[in-house]
């Protein structure tokens, strides 16, 4: 029997994390949220200033120990743990393919968090707020199109319902997570462009109706969207009416 898998990851957020956390409640594998149990946090910062064991020092947070292994990176984590749960088909092109599509999305993801913090993630939004401003229409008019659209033609041309064929995996669990955040970060920008996006709107809301990610998303383990995380909810960033991209 393999070791109970020990996410790491801060408490407080989805962030990062919740792409490793949907994968862990989709198989049902026994996992423990460690930052979120009591001295849990100290934990996560001694082991990322100061690795007890042999191995790569994670540069940042989300990383999984598993047995004697320490994975940083939330694409390689993801990777690491498709296999072992039943989330990406056993053939190398499916996996390379689950790898590319995943490391795409990790992108995005960075995108989308510099969106509210376009000049630096050492200080805060509200010292950043009018390029901000800029990088958001930005976002909203080239980025989400040119990400969503690939992902959308990938999902067209897939044989089956999912990215990758007839079987949910691991990157079907992620696009369900990217587009939660940016319809509770951008829902006005999103409900502009909904007809582009059809099928991927489809399979996330197929992802959301599957029984363990439902339970999930109904318990306390799914921490609520807010203002601390990647997907952030600030008016001024997405304005009901479509604004220029620059100027
Ligand atoms: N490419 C990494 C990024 C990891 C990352 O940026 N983690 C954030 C939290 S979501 C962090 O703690 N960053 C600290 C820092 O950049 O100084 C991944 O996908 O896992």
């Amino acid at each position: 029997v393999s070791p109970t898998y020990e996410l790491y990851y801060w408490p407080g957020i989805q962030g990062r994390g919740e792409f490793i956390r949907l994968a862990l409640e989709e198989a049902g594998a026994p996992y423990v949220d460690v930052a979120r149990t009591p001295r849990g946090m100290l934990t996560m910062q001694r082991l990322l200033r100061n690795w007890p064991i042999s191995g790569i020092r994670p540069f940042a947070p989300p990383f999984l120990r598993h047995g004697k292994l320490l994975i940083a990176q939330t694409a390689n984590v993801l990777a690491y743990l498709g296999p072992r749960l039943g989330l990406v088909p056993k053939n190398e092109a499916s996996r390379v393919a689950a790898v590319q599509i995943q490391l795409t999305i990790a992108d995005f993801v960075t995108e989308a968090h510099d969106v509210h913090h376009p000049i630096s993630s050492g200080l805060y939004y509200e010292q950043q707020k009018a390029p901000a401003k800029a990088r958001a229409a930005s976002f909203v008019e080239t980025r989400i199109p040119k990400f969503l659209g690939w992902l959308e033609h990938e999902l067209v041309r897939s044989s089956g319902d999912y990215l990758l064929g007839r079987r949910l995996t691991y990157v079907d669990l992620s696009v369900f997570q990217l587009i939660a955040g940016l319809s509770y970060a951008f829902p006005n920008a999103m409900d502009r462009t909904r007809g582009d996006f059809e099928r991927l709107l489809a399979l996330a809301d197929r992802v959301s109706q599957r029984p363990r990610i439902a339970a999930y998303l109904g318990s306390t383990r799914r921490v609520a969207f807010n203002e601390d995380g990647i997907f952030r909810h600030y008016p001024a960033l997405d304005p009901s009416e479509k604004t220029a991209a620059h100027g």
